[in-house]
């Protein structure tokens, strides 16, 4: 077992039975021009959780343990889009409409595509949602069924609503999971910092928090990386 400092509590993991999931590092919540932008949301707090994120994903690799990236994304044709989900407020563009990115959110476009430092590597896993929790419409329960998963290490963006979404359905499925404070970011601050707390209260009503320092602390003390 590792133990890792958190909160609100001590979260142990058996390293046989972990997976990180990094969720929806993509361009299109991150760079100028993306769905983010759009939706009139201010990205610049988005470049806070590249570099923890990038961190992270180094560790599970040196490590050995499984990776799984998300990403939220509709089909060309739109078949997996709701139209209440496209037509919802006064965006400046649309699921579907051209942007400098390629069309807004859909498989395949650049915009869609997750930002370089993220980028899957051969052999990790890469589920694609149409909605904001990872486990809707998607082989991730599946997934983790055959990796063996107990235990979810979680990173990405949004912190309140894709990466928040995902650690309900995960922790309602029967898995353990702790979010990496500083590989998480929202377009508000302070819903993301209600979102740790939340996540963390009531005995960790939904799981754990910790930051990457004592991720990495305890990482490295088990397995010399
Ligand atoms: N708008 C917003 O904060 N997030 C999303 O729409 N999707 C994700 O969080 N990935």
């Amino acid at each position: 077992m590792i133990t890792v400092e958190a909160q609100p509590f001590a979260f142990g993991f058996d390293p046989v039975s972990v997976a990180l999931i990094v969720i929806d590092m993509q361009r299109d919540f991150i760079e100028p021009g993306g769905f983010g932008e759009t939706l009139g949301n201010d990205i610049s707090h988005m470049q806070r959780a590249i570099g923890p994120t990038k961190t992270l994903l180094e560790l599970f690799r040196a490590a050995g343990w499984p990776v799984i990236h998300t990403r939220e994304n509709h089909a060309a044709d739109l078949g997996d889009c709701p139209p209440a989900k496209r037509e919802r407020g006064n965006p400046s563009l649309r699921i579907g409409d051209d942007g400098p990115m390629g069309r807004i959110l859909i498989r395949g476009e650049p915009g869609a595509e997750i930002i370089a430092e993220c980028a899957a590597r051969e052999g990790e896993i890469v589920i694609d949602k149409p909605g904001k929790g990872g486990f809707y419409a998607t082989p991730l329960a599946d997934t983790l069924s055959q990796l063996g998963t107990k235990s979810l290490v979680l990173a990405g963006v949004t912190t309140e609503v894709c990466v928040q979404t995902t650690m309900r359905e995960a922790n309602d499925r029967g898995f353990e999971c702790l979010l990496i404070e500083e590989a998480t970011e929202s377009y508000f601050p302070a819903f993301k910092a209600a979102t740790l707390d939340m996540i963390r209260a009531q005995g960790g009503i939904v799981g754990w928090t910790a930051s990457l320092d004592a991720f990495h602390r305890a990482v490295r003390n088990t397995q010399q990386i």
